[in-house]
């Protein structure tokens, strides 16, 4: 009979669609953390009097980092924790200087893959019958630039001087560090 009726159902409705509409809109993601880096770098050398050496180049890739390179100066067979540690410090003799376990979650020590681990806990490396270990690793969860708190770039990678047993706490009792390099971004 009068304007207000239908105006105010048209209102109605829009509000109800409006409400529909907020109702399935699921909340904003957090920020997916997506590195920006194409590639690094880690040139890894001796510390602890070892003569251990290597090089790695690290790429993002799929759901983290995937680790290529070589390590040489280990003995055949040798079987030594391998580990992305919070500070890419190598200045110690004894790699000290880089800290403890990459660990942004706050994880215990663990395998990769396998239940609870640092976000830097990587599977022991394997040196062939020259020495050298071939490094192949995908490290999953982490990024390579952009500054998250997963990110990975501008810290460092050990080698030690034993295997690492995937539950000793909070080292994996991996003994000492006999080579430290840190990540670099190249692009
Ligand atoms: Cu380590
Ligand atoms: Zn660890």
């Amino acid at each position: 009979m009068t304007h207000a009726t239908p105006t105010r159902l048209v209102a109605t409705i829009a509000c109800s669609l409006l409400a529909a509409c907020a109702s399935t809109t699921p909340a904003p993601a957090p920020k997916p953390a997506t590195g920006t880096a194409q590639e690094a770098v880690v040139v890894l050398a001796p510390a602890s009097g070892s003569l251990v050496s290597g090089k790695l180049v690290l790429r993002p890739q799929g759901d983290g980092v995937h680790i290529r390179g070589e390590v040489g100066g280990l003995k055949a067979g040798d079987v030594r924790g391998f580990h992305i540690h919070e500070r890419g410090d190598c200045s110690a003799a004894d790699a000290s200087s880089a800290g403890g376990h990459f660990n942004p979650a706050g994880s215990a020590h663990g395998r990769a893959g396998q239940g609870a681990h640092h976000a830097g806990d990587t599977d022991n490396i394997v040196a062939d019958a020259r020495g050298v270990a071939r490094i192949d690793a995908h490290v999953r969860g982490v990024t390579l630039g952009g500054g998250a708190a997963n990110d990975i770039a501008g810290r460092a990678l050990i080698v030690h001087a034993a295997a690492d047993d995937y539950s000793t706490q909070p080292t994996g009792n991996a003994g000492g560090r006999v080579a430290c390099g840190v990540v670099r971004v190249l692009r």
